[in-house]
């Protein structure tokens, strides 16, 4: 899903993007045929995520009005900020981590303007616009969710200093990229990896084949992801208060202790891990 590592292997056109990587989303650079990539992009993700996504995911889409035509970002924003004083700020696509984290620290979500072809409808390199608003911008409505993605903001700048960056991007991997939830409906995913995704929706809840681990933060952070396939592994938090009381403290100490744990791989499991089974489909 993510990876290229300077600018001029991305998609986007960065060079009129400020030193801040925002631009302004000029609504002329859509063609009729993106409105229509759109229009079905979000139908039919609408429809896939409802009985996998969390409670808190879908309150925060119905608040979006976005399924007809490509979003203005700051109509929405306006929105989103009387929600939970979050902002949307448009972005060529990718930009440094660094620069991320401090807009997240701000409040402010970078969304990529650029939409995905018809030809890459199901797989994606680079996070586009589908993807940075159907997925991420839901999860911003709810007020702890909107303090935990601030907060891991903070975390990424103070990380940064620590070279701990792969650390703290394992975090917002497994969470805020591909993170489940036990509710009070069985396990729901509110992960935007997984719910602008529409295969890896189903199967992140209803497969066997991955493993499906209670979320631990040390564990996670010394876990590998895949960028080009769906998860071997997913975390299962029991609430999103969980997720805000693991980015309370000062990770620095945690960061210092990981520096010299091995890696692990997420085809595995190890001995401490508390795994959660994937729900007994009940035969249609
Ligand atoms: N840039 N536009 C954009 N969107 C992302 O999700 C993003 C990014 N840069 C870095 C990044 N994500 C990850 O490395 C985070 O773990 C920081
Ligand atoms: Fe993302």
């Amino acid at each position: 899903m993510f990876g290229a590592n300077t600018t001029n292997e991305l998609r986007g056109d960065y060079t009129h993007a400020k030193p801040d990587f925002t631009i302004d989303q000029d609504m002329r650079l859509y063609s009729a045929a993106d409105q229509a990539m759109w229009r079905n992009l979000y139908c039919r993700q609408s429809r896939i995520v409802q009985g996998y996504a969390s409670g808190e995911f879908l309150q925060g889409l119905k608040l979006l009005d976005a399924a007809d035509r490509i979003p203005q970002l700051e109509r929405i924003s306006d929105a989103l900020y009387k929600a939970t004083q979050w902002r949307l700020v448009a972005v060529p696509g990718f930009i440094p981590d660094v620069a991320f984290f401090k807009h997240l620290s701000e409040r402010c979500l970078p969304v990529t303007v650029w939409l995905r072809k018809p030809e890459e409808m199901d797989y994606l390199v680079e996070p586009d616009m589908f993807h940075d608003f159907f997925g991420h911008v839901p999860m911003l409505f709810h007020p702890v969710f909107a303090d935990y993605v601030q907060m891991y903001g903070k975390r990424g700048l103070e990380a940064a200093g620590e070279n701990a960056l792969p650390l703290l991007a394992r975090l917002y991997w497994y969470t805020v990229e591909f993170g489940l939830l036990e509710s009070k409906d069985g396990l729901k995913t509110f992960g935007a990896g997984i719910l602008s995704s529409a295969g890896e929706t189903p199967f992140s809840i209803d497969s066997r084949e991955p493993h499906r681990v209670r979320f631990a933060l040390e564990r996670v952070m010394r876990t590998r992801y895949m960028i080009d396939d769906y998860q071997k592994t997913y975390f299962v938090v029991r609430s999103l208060d969980e997720l805000h009381r693991a980015m309370a403290d000062d990770l620095r100490p945690v960061y210092r202790k990981l520096a010299t744990a091995t890696e692990l791989d997420p085809g595995s499991t190890y001995a401490g891990d508390e795994l959660v089974s994937a729900p007994a489909k009940v035969a249609a």
